[in-house]
């Protein structure tokens, strides 16, 4: 039988890792696409590449060529666009890059996808932020978007042209609408990654510190390894659509860290408000503080995803819960501080 290809845009990040593992186990022809140099270098494909159904190319979102070459040379039946400056607080650092990259990069893939060959099945990772500033308690479909960063603007603008070269030209273009989704291949930077490797190094005194920015945003987090199965799932329908995909629980960072203090056994005490707010340890000592540089110009308070269609459509749910979740984020920390030790 002929096997599926598919190319996927972003294979080097978090997603691309799970995403890429869920498509070789299925048999398919995976063509990743990477950059020649990465922003923040991880080797999270590295035991994919001697795989014979695993093919790596080099490009990159702002090189329109690069794109329009690699999906001529491929003609794959599906292309899942997981690449994108994914930071929303680097955002406002790099505005222009992250619209070249987010915006445009994505209308890139979808005018060669127009111009090479219509049938290509094609996935935009889109997100949460977009929602942005909501008044809505629970985000759907149907919920308005007000994004509140450079980043959450460019996705809506993909958004919108993955939409408008579905019904313009009857390419099959679906939208994910992704709530925050972690795993221990998140990257560094990112609130939970950070919290759990910290505390995992304050637990052992290697690190003395850890310095947070906004306490009180809300998130509903869920696991990348679910995620991706919603994703794939998103490609394989009749007709294409977009998607909310979410647990439908969410905390705050505050929280967040409470739950991952009592995972791994350090008790910590919550003093102090605003700029000042502090966690001590039993000693006495401030573990946790608080530092404006963290806090972004804008912030989205509350986020809280509603998956119904996704739940009777895709007969997609999210099976790992929030706690098991930082137990294996905590568990591969743990591993990793034993290699480097
Ligand atoms: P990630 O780990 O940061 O991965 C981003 C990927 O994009 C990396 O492979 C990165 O390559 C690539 N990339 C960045 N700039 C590029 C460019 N100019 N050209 C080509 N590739 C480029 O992000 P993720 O968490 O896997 O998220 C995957 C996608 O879902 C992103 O589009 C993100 O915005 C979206 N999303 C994520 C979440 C979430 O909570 N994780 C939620 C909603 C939506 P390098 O390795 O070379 O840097
Ligand atoms: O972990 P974060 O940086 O994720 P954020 O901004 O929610 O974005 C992630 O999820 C989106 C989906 O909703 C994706 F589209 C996006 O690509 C990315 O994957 O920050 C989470 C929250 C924010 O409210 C932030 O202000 O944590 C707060 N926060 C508090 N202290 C911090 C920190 N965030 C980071 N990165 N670092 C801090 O020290």
């Amino acid at each position: 039988m002929l096997k599926k290809k598919a190319i996927i845009f972003g294979v080097t990040g978090q997603d691309g890792y799970y995403l890429t593992k869920l498509l070789l186990k299925k048999n398919y022809i995976v063509h990743g696409v990477k950059r020649r140099s990465s922003s923040v270098p991880t080797n999270r494909i590295s035991s994919f590449l001697n795989q014979k159904n695993f093919i790596i190319h080099y490009g990159d979102l702002t090189d329109t060529s690069s794109i329009y070459n690699i999906i001529k040379t491929v003609k794959p039946h599906e292309i899942y666009n997981l690449a994108a400056q994914s930071h929303v607080g680097v955002s406002f650092y790099t505005p222009i890059f992250t619209a070249n990259v987010n915006a445009i990069g994505v209308l890139s893939i979808l005018e060669a996808i127009r111009t090479i060959k219509k049938d290509i099945k094609f996935y935009q990772a889109g997100t949460s932020e977009m929602f942005g500033k909501t008044a809505s308690r629970v985000q759907s479909e149907k919920t308005i978007f007000n994004p509140q960063s450079p980043y959450g603007a460019a996705k809506v603008f993909a958004h919108q042209i993955t939409r408008n070269y579905r019904d313009a030209y009857k390419i099959f273009a679906s939208n994910g609408i992704l709530f925050n989704h972690e795993s221990p291949f998140r990257g560094d930077n990112f609130v939970t990654k950070k919290i759990i490797s910290s505390l995992s190094n304050i637990k052992i005194g290697k690190q003395k510190k850890l310095v947070l920015g906004n306490l009180y945003a809300r998130r509903d987090w869920g696991h990348a390894a679910d995620y991706v199965e919603a994703i794939h799932k998103i490609l394989q329908q009749k007709k294409p659509d977009d998607y909310v995909i979410a647990t439908g629980r969410e905390c705050t960072i505050k929280e967040f860290v409470n739950k991952t203090a009592k995972i791994i056994n350090l008790k910590i005490k919550w003093k102090g408000r605003d700029l000042n707010e502090i966690a001590i340890d039993e000693k006495g000592k401030t573990i946790i503080s608080v530092d404006k540089k963290y806090f972004r110009p804008l912030e989205v308070d509350y986020l809280k995803g509603d998956a119904t269609k996704a739940k009777k459509i895709l007969k997609w749910r999210t099976k790992i819960t929030l706690e098991d979740l930082i137990k294996e984020m905590v568990l591969h920390e743990s591993k990793q501080l034993i290699k480097k030790s």
